[in-house]
């Protein structure tokens, strides 16, 4: 009661960034207020929670039956009473869905300007597009700057999840939703997805990494140019993580929801229609753009095509680095 007092008498939301024990950090500067409305709430209802359980305890001690042909004249009626009872808890509840309502349209509404980010889920992995064209598996955001995240699904719904932020919103295929933030401090903060969506959902984990100011620009700008900068092998690696094969393929000869890649080039494949094929670079290039035309035998047809996600370099880059899978 004297912590609600508190709250309600300051009116201001808590300002320390660390967390407690019923929330994480605070990375946004939306965390606060909704922390706040979270304790409102949550004293409120050990308040009445207290209040209610204890007169229960007290009433069935203090009015209990003593003697077998005891019965009580009961009240029938207390009309003071009942307009309180009826009127606190509705002036509580108007105060909690303001409150609420007027938190969640300045969260739903971002601000002109904002820096926008394209997420993508897919079975089981979040992508992140940058403004340049650049995709990534984390999440990378400047420091104090509002942040839009526009948000869709390639295949099933997902949810992203970023606790520190206290942001969650569906990905949903064929749609896009839309939230935004602004990170408050810089740091590295859990993405999960939040909608159940199939086998590895669990795994369907990424990082928002908020840059300190000015090193946003040179992050992005050096990201963007591996293709550049790396061998093609080391190229192929990178995207090889970074647009999700990993979720499916392993390399170290483990079966997962694919087949595994080691030592798989230069071998032949048994398809499912009973047809033998070479693991060649036309081979991989086609499982990569046309999963469907070709399924190996003793797997489902689930891979993703990624046609028009990935440049022919990209997938020569992938090509090479399947080679060195030895
Ligand atoms: C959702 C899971 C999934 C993802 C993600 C995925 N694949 Fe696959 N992939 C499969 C499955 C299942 C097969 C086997 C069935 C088939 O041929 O379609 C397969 C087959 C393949 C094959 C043929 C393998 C063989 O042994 O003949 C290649 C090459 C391949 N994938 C490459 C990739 C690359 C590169 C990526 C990332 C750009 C990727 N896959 C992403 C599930 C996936
Ligand atoms: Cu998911």
């Amino acid at each position: 009661m004297t912590r609600l007092l508190a709250l309600l008498a300051s009116a201001n939301p808590p300002t320390t960034t660390s967390g407690d024990f019923w929330m994480p950090v605070r990375g946004s500067a939306n965390a606060a207020a909704v922390d706040w409305l979270f304790y409102f709430i949550y004293y409120i209802s050990l308040f009445f929670f207290a209040l209610i359980v204890g007169l229960m305890a007290y009433f069935i001690f203090r009015y209990r039956q003593r003697s077998p042909d005891e019965l009580g004249e009961g009240p029938s009626h207390n009309t003071p009473l009942e307009i309180t009872w009826t009127v606190i808890p509705l002036i509580l509840v108007i105060a909690i869905f303001w409150i609420g309502f007027t938190g969640y349209m300045k969260g739903a509404i971002s601000p002109d300007g904002a820096y926008e980010i394209q997420v993508v889920g897919a079975k089981w992995k979040w992508m992140f597009g940058y403004p340049n064209g650049y995709i990534d598996e984390n999440l990378h955001v400047p420091v104090d700057t509002p942040v839009r995240l526009v948000i869709t699904s390639d295949d099933v719904i997902h949810s992203l999840f970023i606790p520190a932020f206290r942001l969650k919103k569906d990905a949903v295929p064929g749609r896009y939703t839309k939230m935004w933030f602004r990170a408050t401090q810089p740091g590295e903060y859990q993405i999960f997805c939040a909608e159940y969506c199939g086998t590895s959902h669990s795994d369907m984990l990424a990082m928002t990494i908020v840059h300190p100011p000015g090193e946003f620009e040179k992050w992005l700008e050096n990201a963007a140019n591996f293709l550049d900068k790396m061998s093609p092998a080391e190229a192929g690696e990178k995207l090889f993580k970074q647009r999700g094969c990993t979720q499916c393929h392993s390399i170290d000869g483990t079966r997962i929801i694919g087949p595994t890649l080691k030592g798989a080039f230069g071998h032949e494949v048994a398809l499912t229609t009973g047809q033998k094929v070479l693991f060649d670079e036309d081979y991989t290039r086609s499982s990569i753009l046309n999963p469907q035309a070709q399924i190996v035998a003793g797997f489902d047809p689930v891979m993703p095509t990624y046609q028009g996600r990935l440049k022919d370099r990209e997938i020569s880059a992938i090509i090479e680095y399947i080679k060195t899978l030895k």
